[in-house]
């Protein structure tokens, strides 16, 4: 018997992959929020299962994991439950690898709450100076994927099969219109969003229905 609980937020990014993940493998969790609105991330209880601060952590039977890159994998391993996140095909492993890591390490630590709160707060940028930043690299991101993405997606973003990167990909469109990004130029990632949006999994793993949303977000 598996206990599963996820330490998450609902508008998190992050958090978010996880949810649409654990959604895929068809898994059962209990939802334990951690507001970021209140700083919990940051509280001495919380660092102890999450060093770093932030969500979302993983318990499974009391053994803790962070780093969403690092639960996927693990829940895809462990779990013969739901889909399987990445194609036993090497090349095509590194490929769905590729777009997860220009999204995890190589944008979404540039938008993060506590790299905008620095500039915003010890840096003292401007709202003009934070949409420049805030456009320069999650359209970087966003367009990086766009083109690893073009050759290869059909209904999702490697074919017509869910993959990890499918998993990642939405959270980081979700964020990219929470902050008024231009992504218009990256069509074949608008498809793939649109079609993922209509996808179970994603809809029960969304921002907006979570426990933890405000009532004046909440979405049905
Ligand atoms: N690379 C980590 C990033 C975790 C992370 O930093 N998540 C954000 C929320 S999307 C967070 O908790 N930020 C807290 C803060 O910036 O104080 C992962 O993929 O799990």
């Amino acid at each position: 018997m598996s206990d599963l609980k996820l330490y998450n937020f609902f508008r998190s990014s992050t958090s978010y992959r996880v949810r649409i993940v654990l959604a895929l493998k068809n898994l059962n969790y209990s939802y334990v929020p951690v507001s970021l609105s209140n700083g919990e991330q940051n509280q001495e209880n919380y660092r102890k299962v999450n060093p770093l601060g932030g969500v979302p952590t993983l318990d499974h039977n009391g053994q803790f994991i962070s780093q969403s890159l690092a639960i996927t994998e693990y829940l895809d391993e462990v779990f013969e439950t739901g889909i399987k996140l990445f194609p036993t095909d090497p090349f095509l492993k590194a490929k769905v690898r590729q777009v997860c890591e220009i999204i995890n390490a190589d944008t979404h630590p540039l938008q993060n709450l506590k790299v905008l709160n620095l500039l915003e707060k010890d840096f003292k940028i401007s709202p003009e100076q934070k949409q420049q930043w805030m456009q320069r690299w999650i359209g970087d991101g966003v367009t990086a994927v766009e083109k690893v993405i073009s050759n290869y997606a059909g209904d999702y973003c490697f074919g017509n099969q869910v993959t990890a990167a499918d998993a990642f990909l939405i959270p980081q469109v979700f964020s990219a219109t929470r902050f008024n990004i231009d992504i218009s130029s990256c069509k074949t990632v608008l498809r793939v969003n649109e079609n993922a949006l209509k996808n179970p999994a994603f809809q029960a793993a969304h921002p907006y229905r979570q426990i933890d949303t405000p009532a004046d977000l909440k979405i049905v």
